[in-house]
Order: C-alpha cells, then structure tokens, then sequence
C-alpha cells in the first residue's frame, strides 16, 4: 500500500505510522475533511436528520471554545455520560482540540459507580445527558462541596458557546501526550482510567479500520455496541471519521427490532454487535428477515463469538460475522478475522501494527499449540493507569500489555480463546465482576454469603449464577429468587444480575478462607 500524508501523519506502507512532533488529533480527524472537500457530506446520520462534515467541524469548535469558556483549562478532565447522539461527537472533540481530555463513562452504571469516577478522575466538569439523571445527579449530591459543575446535554448543535465564533486554535501536544480516558473494571478494586494518548485513535483507525475492514468513504457504519465502549467509539465514531464516511447513531437500547429497522433505514457497509446480540437476532430473524443487502460485513467483539452462531448468522442473512478481541487498554481489536482470512470459532490471527505472544507462568513463550496467557504490544496500548501505578506496572510490562485472557494458537495460526485467567465475567460484552455481584446479594437481609461464577446459557453465552448461604430462618424458594434478582438489578447495573440463583448450605473455601470460584463452575 502506497503511503499518505493525513494532515501531517504520515502513513507508511508497512507497520509503521510517524506522527509530527507536536500536532492535534483534532484536526486530522474532523477539519482535514474540510480541506478535503467533504464539507457537505452527511458525518453522522441519526433519526433526527443528518450532521455534514462541515456542521461538525463548526460545532466541534463552538463546543472547545464553550468549554474553554467555562474556565476549563488543557489537562482537565471531562467526564462524559452521554447517549449516542451528533453532542457526544462535538463534547468528545472539541475537548481534545482544546487539549482537555474528554472521559466517556458507561451509560449503564449507577449513582455510587459515577461518584467514584467523578472523585478519582479529579474531573472539572460532569456532561450528561437527560435521560441519565436520576443516577448522575444523586451522584453529584453525594460528593457535596466536592461535586464539579455539570452540564446537562440538550439537543442544541454545540454545547454552551455561540457557533458563530472564530475557529478554534487546536491545542498542540506530543503524539504521546494524555489524550482521553476510558474506565475499566476488574475482579477486585475500583475500575481504573486507562489514559489513551495522541496518537491511538489514529492507530486502530489505520491498522484495524482502514487496513483489516477496508472502511472507505463510501462505507456507512452503524454499532449497536454504544459509543461510551472502546468497541463502539471506534466502529461508530472514529473510523468513520477518518475514512471519511458516515456513522449512524440510535440513542435507544439496542434490541432485535431496533437494530433490524436501523440496518433497513440507514442501509450501513458496516454492522458492529456482541455475541449476545446476535443471538437475539437470530432468534428474531425466525419471524421476519429483514434486508440485508447494504452490509457488505459484520463484527463481533467483547466476548467470544461461538461459531455456531457465525454459521447459523452466514445461513439466515448472507453475511459473514468477523469476530475479533480487542481491549480497552488497547483501545480496539488486535486479534481479529478477515473477510478474506477467517475461521470461525476463534479470534483470528494479529491485527497489522500488532504483535501477540501467548507466554507460560515463569513468562517465556510457549510453542505453538499449547496455552498460555496472551501478550500485546501494539502504539494504541494506553499509557498508564490514572492513579494505580501497581495496577500499571503489572498489567503493562516493557512495552507490553498484559490481557488476561487465556489462549491458544491452531495448526494454521489462528488464535483460539479459552478464558479469562482472572474471575471476571462478560456479560453481553461488558464487564461484570463476581466480587461486586457478591457484595451486593450480601446485602440483602436473607443472605448470609455468596459466591458468583460465569454460566454458558443455551446459546453458548455466559452470565452470572449466584450460589447463595442463607441466613438461619430463612428458605430458599422462586420467590426469594425473584427478590434477589429484583435486588441486584435495582443496585447494579441492570445487566449484571444473576439469572440462575442456587441455595447451597456451604460455599467451597480455601484454607484461608478464599472462595474457590472454580469449584463451582459447571
Ligand atoms: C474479552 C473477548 C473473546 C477479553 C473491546 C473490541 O471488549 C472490549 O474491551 P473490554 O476492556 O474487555 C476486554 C476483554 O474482553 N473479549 C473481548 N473481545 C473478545 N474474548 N473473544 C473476543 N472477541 O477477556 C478481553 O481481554 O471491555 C472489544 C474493541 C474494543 C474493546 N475495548
């Protein structure tokens, strides 16, 4: 592949990418598109109508310069609990042209996980949108004094600036510099900021956007994973934007009737879910197929894809589902299938611009065939834990990330996953982690304790299974069942309760006192 020259990043034809010394992410991502004579080309579709590149551009600087103008300075954080709409677009990047460092949170949480993030990120400013309120505000009301300002995102174009300003000087950084966040949760402890520079979103962009997708201008991409999902961000925001092709954006939950009316409506390239929601399709697909002839692909990531439902998915829409892993670490995919390299049941084979090394306990490379625990070392890798240097230098060590994740490589190479090698969970590719499900059944009057492990449902798929100690006079029964259940969704993340509860009279323990998780998966 020839290379190019986008606003200064030079692209060179082989792995390698080399950015200028001081630039703006900004600028090659939405006002390049200005230069390049796309001002009239629709940059987001949505049910509400079309933004064009040039709109865009002009409500990304009136939203730099409304923040600015709210006293925020380079550096400071922003957090951002926003829907996908055409405002998560403008607050994202007019942030990161003005140097301030936008921080999108998972819509999904509730009062006491956005307290945390909002004290730990040292944030100056909470965005978020209407429908989010009930969580975001008790949240701000918590902290008291502590609570920054926040700013609730309406459907205006721009965010609190007049957009008939001057353009907006992009703030220069290094390539390495502090870019944006994304949080990330683990079995134990707090979710962590992993802080992305520069340069990543040009990276996966490139390496899995342009160079493994084939995204163009001509491409329409539409995810049903959400924006705040470093999954998301990249299928529906960046690499659109630096194809210069079109994102479509539904600020609804994403269901079998929703997505199969946005793929007939917006008729996308591009179609991005999770395991989980596929299999709701396929479900669905039975009573009605919709048309399907815009997609010329679709992806899956966020847990493992079983290869049942690639062939069945192939069978029923004609398309295939290329599955592939990526992190938030590492910000997108770095293993993936090809529409001409791919084999089902497995996550592919290294992403360009990334190396993979499956390593043994003592951390030597194992030889092929066997397991071990996978390595990366790819540019989009964060730079480091906000606040947790332990947790940064366990997990990122010489260049390289550690993933966690158990694996394998077949006869011919491909990447075979076989499971995490902490207790964590994915749940509709999200995560969700035993220990927080546990401490919240806990705190339920008729438990006394609990321990909460990964269960594959009939579709291959996992979701939690709680087994429970009762407390003396207590029995365990469906109506007990149904009020824990009703009390994890009310106190978690909706997402994160167990479906399957069962009433055991002991939990396996260790010596010490630690539950076995894996004694009791099935
Ligand atoms: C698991 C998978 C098997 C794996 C993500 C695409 O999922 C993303 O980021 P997260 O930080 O989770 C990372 C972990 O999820 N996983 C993800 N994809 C797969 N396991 N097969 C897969 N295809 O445990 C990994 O370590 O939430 C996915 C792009 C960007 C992302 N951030």
């Amino acid at each position: 592949m020839a290379g190019r020259n986008v606003s200064g990043v030079e692209i060179g034809g082989g792995e390698r990418i080399s950015f200028p010394a001081r630039f703006n992410v900004a600028v090659p991502f939405i006002d390049r598109h200005l230069t390049e004579g796309r001002g009239t080309k629709a940059a987001i579709r949505t049910a509400d109508g079309t933004v064009t590149y040039a709109q865009l551009a002009q409500r990304v600087d009136a939203t730099g310069r409304g923040l600015l103008g709210r006293g925020l300075k380079p550096g400071d954080r922003v957090l951002m609990v926003v829907k996908d709409c055409p405002q998560f677009f403008h607050l994202f990047w007019g942030a990161i042209k003005a140097g301030i460092v936008p921080v999108p949170l998972n819509t999904l949480l509730r009062a006491a996980d956005y307290a945390y993030m909002i004290e730990d990120s040292g944030c100056t400013l909470v965005a978020y949108s209407p429908e989010f309120a009930a969580e975001v505000e008790p949240a701000l009301a918590q902290l008291g004094a502590k609570a920054p300002p926040a700013l609730k995102v309406t459907g205006d174009a721009s965010i609190g600036a007049d957009q008939a300003g001057p353009a907006l000087a992009p703030h220069l950084a290094k390539p390495t510099d502090d870019c944006f966040w994304l949080y990330s949760s683990g079995s134990t402890g707090r979710p962590k900021g992993a802080v992305h520079r520069q340069r990543d979103m040009v990276v996966t962009s490139e390496f899995y956007g342009v160079r493994t997708l084939g995204v163009r201008a001509d491409d329409v991409c539409y995810s049903a994973a959400k924006l705040f999902f470093a999954y998301g961000l990249g299928n529906a925001m960046t690499f659109p934007l630096w194809a210069g092709g079109t994102a479509v954006l539904d600020p609804s939950r994403p269901t079998p009737d929703s997505t199969f009316a946005n793929i007939e409506t917006f008729r996308p390239t591009l179609y991005f879910g999770v395991p989980t929601l596929y299999a709701a399709q396929l479900a669905a697909l039975e009573q009605k197929k919709p048309d399907f002839s815009s997609v010329r692909a679709c992806v899956s990531a966020g847990e493992a894809l079983p290869a049942d439902i690639f062939r069945r998915w192939q069978e029923k829409t004609g398309t295939l589902i290329l599955d592939g892993i990526g992190s938030t670490e590492m910000l997108h995919i770095f293993l993936g299938n090809r529409l001409d390299d791919y084999r089902p049941g497995t996550s592919g084979r290294p992403v360009p611009g990334y190396t993979a090394e499956i390593r043994d306990a003592d951390g030597n490379k194992v030889k092929q065939g066997d397991s071990g625990r996978l390595w990366m070392r790819g540019d989009s890798a964060a730079a480091y834990y906000w606040n947790k240097p332990e947790k940064t230098a366990e997990t990122m060590v010489g260049g390289w990330l550690d993933t966690g994740d158990t694996y394998r490589q077949d006869d011919d190479g491909y990447y075979i996953y076989e499971g995490r090698s902490d207790d964590m969970l994915k749940v509709g590719g999200i995560w969700c982690s035993p220990v927080e499900i546990e401490a919240c059944l806990i705190a339920h009057p008729a438990v006394l304790e609990s321990a909460v492990v990964g269960r594959a449902d009939a579709d291959g798929l996992v979701k939690p299974q709680a087994f429970v100690v009762l407390k003396p006079g207590h029995d365990g029964g469906a109506k007990l069942t149904d009020m824990l259940m009703a009390h994890c969704k009310q106190t978690l993340a909706p997402y994160k309760y167990p479906r399957w509860v069962d009433y055991v009279a002991e939990l396996p323990k260790t010596a010490t006192g630690k539950i076995q998780r894996f004694m009791l998966r099935t």
